[in-house]
């Protein structure tokens, strides 16, 4: 009887409590049974160890979220990442891209350079060209609880790097306007997680999106995978919550699909789209030089590189992997191969093409995705993951690591392009790469070092434009806003001008 009147409470309570999400529909006993019997038989029956104590909500909730996974398949997963077979062929072979699938932009001809600019701001024109912007990470290392777009990198105006990215999108769109004589719509995808969806959100309504339309501004989710003991079980974060952690910037290709983006840039008849890391506050947004250049080659996959600074530098390496184009990345690259120099240059890295997270993919490729994003492999990071003991539910913050998390990495899908269908194009580091890693005063990839980076390439814009900076102590440059200017160009209004630096051109007099 007791129970009963429990329940019913429970019941009446759980009704009265408002609900931040639509309250979730309440699985039948059956359905229930159904569910527990699968993880129980894949031997993750310690997810529902506390299933007695949960209220009617918690249970629905723990159904939801489990009903998400495949215990069978997150036990393949678990298997492989905590006893990986060794690969039958043996360590695979690595060598450097081929020069056929690598051009620079540092020994192209400005001829070529000018008419990959056009090409591209033409699709631009054409409204073919939409942008994804990868926010998904938390920025861990950064120390801020923020998403990272959010962050002030301390530059004289003050803009977090969404703005910076919004308004570069918004000045592109006027530029291809001015070709084409009508209006051109770049629309922005912004890839989030769980973590960083609502503050993310919430940052680009109270921004107004940076003075885009909302329509073209579409926030959209990636998946999760559940965090593994290192015995391969599931962990639980709560008695009704199992600990999930964001599948990875892999997680890409799946969401792209079930978020419907993919169909709302079929719907815009999108052909070329640019994927970049939020965290870039160089990135150039929807490149024209780098869509007109992947456009020229008609392939499906193009990337972006920068010469890599050094020998430990967190980066990934484009490469070729047994004959394909592939990346290795730095949590897993063996220091002998990041050692490595070049034969016919002993001073300089063998494997030097940095990887930056800069990617161009055709719409077609996309398209295709079912076939392939299955087979993308995960990778695996020991991670200290706070959760509860199955044998007493007590919480558990780990001192070291205690767990698995699983992520996929967007670049994994190069192999499956042939080689022809694949390109990469060397770029400046100082005009397209400063990306912020490391909280303030780390010294490199931190908030300083993104300001000065950003300072100096306005300072040079300015001077090749024809002004005159005058410094004042210990000057960092010139911020130009994207407003004024997209890549420097449009700045011969301050031809013989004087500009005391540090100072931010906001609008042109
Ligand atoms: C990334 C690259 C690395 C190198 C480095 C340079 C990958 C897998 N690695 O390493 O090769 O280029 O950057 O900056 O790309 N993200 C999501 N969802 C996730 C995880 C990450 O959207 O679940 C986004 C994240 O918000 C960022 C980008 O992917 O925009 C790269 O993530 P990161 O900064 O955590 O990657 P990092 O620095 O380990």
């Amino acid at each position: 009887m007791a129970a009963a009147i429990k329940e019913t409470v429970s019941n009446l309570v759980g009704k009265l409590q408002p609900h931040a999400e639509p309250a979730l529909p309440e699985p039948s006993a059956e359905d229930f049974q159904k569910l527990q019997q699968k993880y129980t038989e894949a031997g993750q029956g310690q997810v529902f160890a506390f299933v007695d104590e949960l209220q009617p909500t918690e249970k629905t909730q723990l159904y939801h979220q489990l009903t998400n996974f495949d215990p069978t398949r997150v036990n393949e997963l678990a298997e492989k990442a905590l006893s990986p077979a060794a690969a039958p062929e043996g360590p695979p072979t690595l060598e450097p891209l081929p020069d056929v699938a690598l051009a620079s932009i540092l020994d192209s001809d400005p001829k070529d350079i000018q008419q990959w600019y056009d090409a591209g701001l033409k699709a631009v024109s054409e409204n073919k060209v939409a942008v994804v912007l990868m926010a998904g990470g938390q920025g861990t290392r950064l120390g801020s609880s923020d998403p990272k777009g959010c962050f002030d990198i301390g530059l004289p105006s003050h803009k977090s790097l969404f703005q910076i990215q919004g308004e570069r999108i918004a000045k592109l769109q006027l530029l291809a306007q001015k070709v084409s004589g009508k209006e051109a719509v770049i629309p922005w995808y912004v890839m989030t997680s769980g973590p960083t969806r609502k503050p993310t959100e919430d940052f680009f309504q109270k921004n107004n999106y940076f003075g885009l339309s909302k329509d073209n501004v579409i926030i959209f989710e990636q998946g999760v995978l559940p965090c593994i003991s290192n015995e391969g079980k599931i962990l639980l974060e709560s008695k009704s919550k199992a600990a999930v952690a964001p599948d990875g910037n892999g997680g890409i290709y799946q969401a792209l699909v079930t978020s419907g983006v993919r169909e709302n840039m079929r719907n815009r008849g999108i052909q070329h789209i640019h994927t970049y890391c939020v965290d870039n506050c160089l990135v150039k947004v929807a490149d024209p030089v780098f869509i007109g250049f992947a456009a020229a080659k008609d392939v499906d996959i193009a990337t972006k590189v920068v010469r890599k600074r050094n020998a430990t530098e967190s980066v990934g390496l484009i490469l070729q992997k047994n004959g394909k184009p592939d990346v290795v990345e730095y949590s897993e690259i063996d220091q002998e191969t990041a050692e490595a120099k070049d034969p016919k240059q002993p001073d300089v890295l063998k494997f030097r093409a940095a990887n930056i997270v800069n990617h161009y993919y055709s719409f077609r490729f996309l398209e295709s995705i079912e076939t392939w994003s299955h087979k993308l492999p995960h990778h695996v990071a020991r991670k200290k993951i706070p959760c509860i003991k199955p044998e007493n539910g007590e919480a558990f913050k780990p001192e070291k690591p205690n767990g698995i998390k699983l992520e996929q990495f967007v670049f994994d899908v190069f192999p499956l392009t042939p080689l022809d269908k694949f390109a990469s194009i060397e770029v400046r580091r100082e005009d397209e790469f400063s990306p912020l890693k490391n909280a303030k005063g780390t010294g490199e990839d931190d908030p300083d070092t993104s300001k000065r980076d950003i300072m100096e390439q306005g300072k040079r814009w300015i001077e090749k434009a024809g002004g005159v900076i005058v410094t004042e102590g210990q000057s960092v440059g010139v911020e130009v806003s994207p407003l004024i200017s997209y890549g420097g160009e449009g700045l011969e209004f301050l031809k013989g001008r004087e500009i005391k630096a540090p100072a931010a051109v906001e609008k042109e007099e």
